[in-house]
């Protein structure tokens, strides 16, 4: 840093009414007297670079963020939305695990939303979610909608951005796991669910042993319906695939557009067995020097699908694998060794592949591999009859990237940013000459990259966002369980540099995706009376005036309101063993007018944000008083905003 850097920081310094140097004696700021940024910096130890990464972030009170970044929550199975480049924690969206704060899995509303991704009638209350991917038009984000799959009981939710709320969940007994999920096309017609780990379709029982036979992976194409913001669940099909271990997956777009690219990592088909004589998974599916990226023509299985060529298993209508290796929907190229992550270029031309096991990147030619298709110019067929085409002929070239490289993002300035998960650093490589161009070191293990718009056909650049497993030696010391470490990098100068640190205490986010924030409209309130999650005014939405209790044959309803700052009623009495339907509506129509509703000991805990109507249906079995009240400090008198639920004998 030279004089320039320091006149930069000194014009910010009076621009904040502090002096840059000059001749007072460095102080602690004591009593009375101004401190210059020299003094700031020397008292709290930040050289240049530290002031200046300072700067670059800072965002004042009252200053909203450039970008949102959304990211999986890992298995907390919550969603993060974090502000760039402040990277100020703004919210987490409850998806598949119940929520206190806001009511989330409390309310008759969402818990219904919950039991939607029941499966095997088991109630789930957590998830493993991976990966985010917000709505596209035309290859761009639109702001509108986020999806993100859950890996250990695959699942996918619908997340509307109008309200930031969770409104459904599906799931299908075809598979038992998923990780290439969630991935959308780019007009958003299909949201992509990729098995991972094999089992027999439809949740059958075989035994292990019989994995090459009886085993499969799927990919799941939920169709999702934009003018009702929910997923069509008839109108979604699955392509059966070999039990190859499917893992990432991207949509094809532009050129590449009704495309779809899965790669996998088992095509040695092991299964484990360790103490029955068999390798370990581990060194089982990594024997082979070359696995197989699944290049799947979905516009040909769409055709397929609506002409009935399809068998019904678990209710979800499946393309065959003979059928998607025979019509062209399924065709395999060789990678090399246990590839992870597999991202396709802003244009659609481009596909990288990055292998954990090796070094480099390989960047398939889109338009060679669609030639070698067209041509049916096949090298050769796997076990299960789908066709291979040659690698070499299929590659633009192999760029040397470091060690352990996991995942791409791109700027849209031609150059492409990979994680180097063993070597703990971004690579910055050149699209055009496949040459790495600079590296940065993370703290520590990087997984996950995310640029700012980085998986549309318009990436932004400006910022990158490193998703690191580890983070030691990085924050305060809080016991054995550390946080994750999101860095911020700049990307806006020609040196990458990390100028921000942010703790994740939460899960482990695997992945996120960054918006331009101006894309996104949140609505304030809902209109009075409405239900969020049908999106209409609730059956049994009460108006001011209109509250009361009635008994009818099913139990006694209790048809109340809130307002700053009382219930109506406050004293609602029941006879023990009632079974009770509470419905409570917020009568607020002024922005961030929340109020809180809990009642004790029958574990009751709402979240009714202006307008909002919500349900609670329970048995009121023992006799007592209750105390109820509102758990946000809503108004002077919120300590006020309480009342009994009478229970009597
Ligand atoms: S995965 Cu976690 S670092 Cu699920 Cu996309 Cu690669
Ligand atoms: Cu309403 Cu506190």
């Amino acid at each position: 840093m030279g004089t320039r850097t320091i006149s930069v920081l000194c014009a910010s310094a009076a621009a904040a009414g502090l002096a840059c140097g000059g001749g007072k004696s460095p102080s602690t700021g004591g009593a009375g007297q101004a401190a210059t940024l020299t003094d700031l910096m020397k008292t709290r130890g930040l050289s240049e670079a530290d002031v200046s990464a300072a700067l670059k972030t800072y965002t004042p009170s009252g200053k909203p963020d450039e970008y949102l970044l959304f990211g999986s929550g890992g298995h907390s199975g919550h969603v993060v939305v974090v502000g760039l480049p402040s990277m100020r924690l703004l919210k987490y969206i409850a998806v598949f695990t119940p929520e206190p704060w806001q009511g989330y899995g409390f309310d008759d509303q969402t818990k219904a939303v919950l039991a939607q991704g029941n499966r095997k009638g088991k109630e789930l209350t957590w998830a493993d979610t991976h990966h985010p991917a917000l709505s596209e038009t035309n290859g761009d984000y639109d702001g509108q909608f986020l999806f993100i799959g859950d890996k250990a009981n695959a699942r996918v939710a619908v997340i509307d951005l109008a309200d930031f709320t969770t409104k459904q969940i599906v799931t299908t007994d075809l598979i038992n796991s998923d990780h290439g999920a969630a991935f959308v096309t780019p007009n958003t017609e299909y949201v992509i669910e990729t098995s991972q780990y094999a089992t027999p379709l439809g949740g059958e029982f075989a035994d292990p042993r019989e994995y090459k036979e009886k085993y499969r992976g799927a990919a799941v194409f939920w169709k999702f319906d934009r003018e009702k913001g929910r997923i069509d669940k008839d109108a979604s099909w699955a392509i059966e695939l070999p039990p190859y271990v499917q893992d990432l997956s991207d949509a094809g777009k532009l050129v590449s557009d009704g495309y779809a690219f899965f790669n996998s990592i088992n095509t040695e088909l092991s299964w484990g067995g360790n103490a029955e004589g068999n390798p370990p998974m581990e060194s089982g599916m990594s024997q082979n020097d070359m696995d197989y990226l699944h290049v799947v023509n979905w516009k040909k299985a769409e055709e397929l699908v609506k002409a009935g060529k399809f068998d019904t298993i678990a209710g979800m209508k499946v393309l065959r694998l003979t059928t998607a290796a025979q019509e062209g929907v399924l065709t395999f190229v060789p990678e090399p060794k246990s590839p992870h992550g597999v991202d396709i270029t802003p244009d659609g031309e481009d596909i990288v592949v990055s292998g954990k096991l090796d070094t480099h990147g390989t960047v398939y030619s889109f338009s060679k591999i669609k030639a070698l298709i067209d041509q049916k110019q096949y090298a050769g067929k796997d076990p299960y009859g789908v066709p291979i085409l040659d690698y070499k002929a299929s590659i633009r070239g192999q760029v040397e990237l470091g060690l352990g490289p996991l995942h791409t993002q791109f700027d849209g300035n031609g150059f492409a940013y990979t994680s180097l998960f063993l070597e703990t650093a971004v690579a910055k490589w050149s699209l055009k000459d496949l040459k790495v161009v600079d590296k940065v070191p993370t703290h520590y293990n990087i997984g996950h990259l995310a640029a700012a718009e980085g998986d549309t056909v318009s990436p932004d650049g400006k910022y990158l966002v490193a998703m690191n497993k580890w983070a030691l030696d990085r924050f305060n010391k809080v016991g054995p369980l550390l946080p994750q470490n999101f860095q911020l990098v700049d990307l806006n100068e020609p040196k990458l540099r990390v100028i921000y640190d942010m703790p994740i205490p939460l899960g482990e986010p695997h992945y996120a995706q960054i918006i331009k924030a101006d894309k996104i409209k949140p609505i304030e309130i809902y209109p009075p009376g409405e239900d969020p999650i049908a999106n209409e005014t609730a059956e049994h939405a009460v108006t001011g005036g209109k509250e009361r209790v009635e008994r009818k044959a099913d139990g006694v309803h209790v048809y109340m309101t809130a307002i700053r700052s009382h219930f109506t009623p406050d004293v609602v009495r029941v006879k023990a063993g009632d079974k009770v339907f509470w419905h409570l509506t917020n009568l607020e129509q002024a922005y961030d007018a929340t109020h809180g509703f809990a009642i004790h000991a029958f574990n009751i805990n709402l979240s009714i944000e202006p307008g909002e109507h919500a349900d609670v249906t329970f048995v009121a079995d023992k006799p007592g008083v209750y105390p109820m009240y509102c758990t946000e400090f809503c108004s002077a008198l919120h300590l006020e905003m309480a009342g009994y639920l009478v229970v009597e004998p």
